[in-house]
Parts: C-alpha cells; sequence; structure tokens
C-alpha cells in the first residue's frame, strides 16, 4: 500500500518532487482546519517531513499520528524534534548529515573573517561615501591567533581542516576527548575559551548545550576575543553576550544563529562589532537541494527497505531492529 506522508510546512520543492509519485503527500499548512484534518487521516500517516519550520515535533503531532513510523527532518541539526518522545514511541527520526558540511564550514571561514577584518562594515563605510572623508579604521587580524572549536564534529573537523592552511592553532571541546585527533582538547569550554583567541561554536542545540556559553565563557575568551556561532543560538546566553560585546569583555561576534529566530535583538544589531547572517550558512541552492533529496530518499529508504539511510543517533537502535523486521520472510 503507497505509505501516507505529512508534510506539516512548506519545504525545498525538491523533497515533494522526489517523494510525489512514490508517496501519497498530505500538507498540513494547506489545511483550512488542521486539527480536523489530523482526526480524519491521522491514523494512516506513516511517515513525517518536516523542518525548523513548522516548530517542535513531539508528543502532540506523535498522539494524532499513531501509526507513525519515521520523521525524517530537514537539516543537521535536529533540536526540533522530540528525540527521546519519538524513540520511547519506536519512531525513527532521521536528519541530514554531511551534505552540508563543506558549505557551512566555507560559511564559517567567510564569517570569522568577515568579523575579524570587519568586511560588512568596510563595504557600508564605502557605500555611505566615507571613504572620501578618511580611510577606513584599522582592523582586527586572524594572525597568530589560537582558534577553540566547541564541538569538533563534521562540520567543526572541515572548519578544522579549513583553519590548518591559515596556520593558526587549533584546539577543541566536546563531552570527550577523540582519539586520533591531533588537536589539543579542553574538557571545560571555559578552559577552552582561556585558551582561545576566537571560539566557534559548532555542537549540537537543545536541552544538553542550552547556555553552554555564558559570561564566564565569555570573560575568560577576554577582550581580543572573538566569538563566531554557526550552531543554534539557544547554546549562547543572549544577554550575556549582549553585555560582554557592549562592555568589551570580548572584542566581537559573528552570527548566523539566534536565540529566538527570525527575531534578532535590537541591541545585537545597533552593536558596531557584530556581523550578523540570518541563518544562512547551508543556504546555497546547490545544498538546500541536497539537503531535500536526502530528507525525501530517507523516506523512501525507510518504506523500501526498513533502513532509513541517515538515522539520528537516539534512534539508530530502532532502525536496525525495523530493518531486520522487514528483511524477515
Ligand atoms: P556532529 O558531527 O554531530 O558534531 C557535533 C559535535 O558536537 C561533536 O563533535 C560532539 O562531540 C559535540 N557535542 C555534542 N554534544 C555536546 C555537548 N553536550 N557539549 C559539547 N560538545 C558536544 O554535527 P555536525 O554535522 O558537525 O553539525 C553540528 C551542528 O551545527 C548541528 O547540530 C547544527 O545545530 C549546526 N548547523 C547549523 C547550520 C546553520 O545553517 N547555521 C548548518 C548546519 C549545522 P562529542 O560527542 O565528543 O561531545
Ligand atoms: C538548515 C541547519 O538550513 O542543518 C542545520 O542544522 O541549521 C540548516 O542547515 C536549517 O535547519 C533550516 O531548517
Amino acid at each position: 500500500m503507497t505509505p501516507e506522508i505529512l508534510m506539516t510546512a512548506p519545504m525545498h520543492p525538491v523533497v515533494a518532487e522526489v517523494l510525489e509519485s512514490r508517496v501519497t503527500l498530505h500538507r498540513l499548512w494547506d489545511q483550512p482546519d488542521q486539527s480536523a484534518f489530523l482526526a480524519e487521516v491521522g491514523s494512516r500517516i506513516r511517515g513525517v517531513a518536516t523542518s525548523t519550520l513548522f516548530g517542535r515535533v513531539g508528543e502532540q503531532l506523535f498522539d494524532a499520528l499513531p501509526n507513525l513510523e519515521v520523521v525524517a527532518s530537514f537539516g543537521v541539526g535536529y533540536d526540533n524534534v522530540d528525540v527521546g518522545a519519538a524513540a520511547a514511541r519506536g519512531i525513527v527520526v532521521t536528519n541530514t548529515p554531511g551534505v552540508l558540511d563543506d558549505e557551512v564550514a566555507d560559511l564559517t571561514v567567510g564569517l570569522l573573517l568577515a568579523t575579524l577584518r570587519q568586511i560588512p562594515q568596510a563595504d557600508r563605510y564605502l557605500r555611505d561615501g566615507r571613504w572620501l572623508e578618511r580611510a577606513f579604521p584599522l582592523s582586527a587580524t586572524l594572525r597568530g591567533r589560537r582558534i577553540g572549536i566547541v564541538g569538533l564534529g563534521r562540520i567543526g573537523k572541515a572548519v578544522a581542516r579549513r583553519l590548518e592552511g591559515f596556520g593558526v592553532e587549533i584546539a577543541y571541546h566536546g563531552r570527550s576527548q577523540q582519539p586520533g585527533v591531533a588537536y589539543a582538547y579542553y574538557a571545560r569550554p571555559t578552559d577552552l575559551a582561556a585558551a582561545s583567541d576566537v571560539l566557534i561554536i559548532l555542537a549540537p542545540g537543545g536541552a544538553e548545550t542550552s547556555h553552554l556559553i555564558d559570561a564566564d565563557v565569555l570573560a575568560a575568551l577576554g577582550p581580543d576575543g572573538v566569538l563566531i556561532n554557526v550552531s543554534r543560538g539557544s547554546l549562547v546566553d543572549e544577554p550575556a553576550l549582549i553585555a560582554a560585546l557592549q562592555a568589551g569583555t570580548i572584542l566581537a561576534a559573528g552570527l548566523d544563529v539566534y536565540a529566538d529566530e527570525p527575531r534578532v535583538p535590537e541591541a545585537l544589531i545597533a552593536l558596531p562589532n557584530t556581523v550578523l547572517l540570518p541563518h544562512i550558512a547551508s543556504a546555497s541552492v546547490a545544498t538546500r537541494a541536497a539537503m531535500a533529496r536526502l530528507v525525501a530518499e530517507n523516506l523512501i529508504a525507510w518504506f523500501g527497505t526498513g533502513k532509513p539511510l541517515t538515522s539520528v543517533a537516539e534512534t539508530a537502535h530502532l532502525a536496525a531492529r525495523q530493518s531486520r523486521r522487514q528483511a524477515e520472510p
């Protein structure tokens, strides 16, 4: 029987293009009465395709979809899905790792250089005609800086590889030291910050990492320190960051992510020592299409073979169990 899939919010068109001929797709946002719609079709839905645009996928949606088997989420970060609740109900969750690593790493290095060398500020300076008055002020430099990476995963490593080419020192923090990694390891973010001149945040969002970067970490980073956050806004105590930037506790910040997107505090926008991007690290035409394809292919693989391509770690055991079950005669 053709599986019925619920798309929770508008997604990249490639998701529907790949799925349309193989499943029955329901578009939740098109429904004038979503509750009535879910009451009518909810028990037939076996898969969900979702993105951060929908908000959090958790108990409320799971209650409405009693026969749900799989949630395919757009993005490598999956803090928009309650994976604990999904695992408890035997629902597999997939994300889109790998296909965006280089794109996000490129942007991260670009944001770092833009923040240090004040590239957007210099662009505005020229456009405002101020070069005619005097030369743009001298900037900070990447030269001689020690880089601390919080979250040396797929993207963190891709950033580190790029930064090796810039001849800078690299160290990292994660929950544990990684075998075979030559960079210095710090078990506490504060210690990494104290040993760094730039802190790049690339660990996942969620309760475990909430406000991992707080006033103490920023103080340890110091008055010449630069914070780059490309992971999730929830990792940084945003009011503490604003206070640190205003007081000169740190030098500057380059941000792609915020606590309450797409709302960005006026205080951050008003600061001259910030470079602020609207969550665009993976947002090239090619990479977003690759992510969308992976969302669709995870669903196709699940319903075809019982083996999703990229289950998140918290539900990988379910994927393996289901896969064995489907393989049985
Ligand atoms: P990944 O390969 O899973 O790497 C995550 C890293 O974070 C791992 O090295 C992990 O190391 C570390 N980590 C996990 N939990 C931690 C904790 N509680 N404290 C400290 N470190 C922790 O993920 P990825 O593919 O590199 O992606 C990283 C994140 O980037 C995503 O989760 C997403 O939020 C963000 N992202 C943002 C954009 C954007 O558009 N701005 C695009 C893509 C990704 P240990 O396991 O050793 O702790
Ligand atoms: C996505 C991201 O663009 O992959 C991630 O974790 O943050 C971005 O690549 C974002 O999830 C869009 O929904």
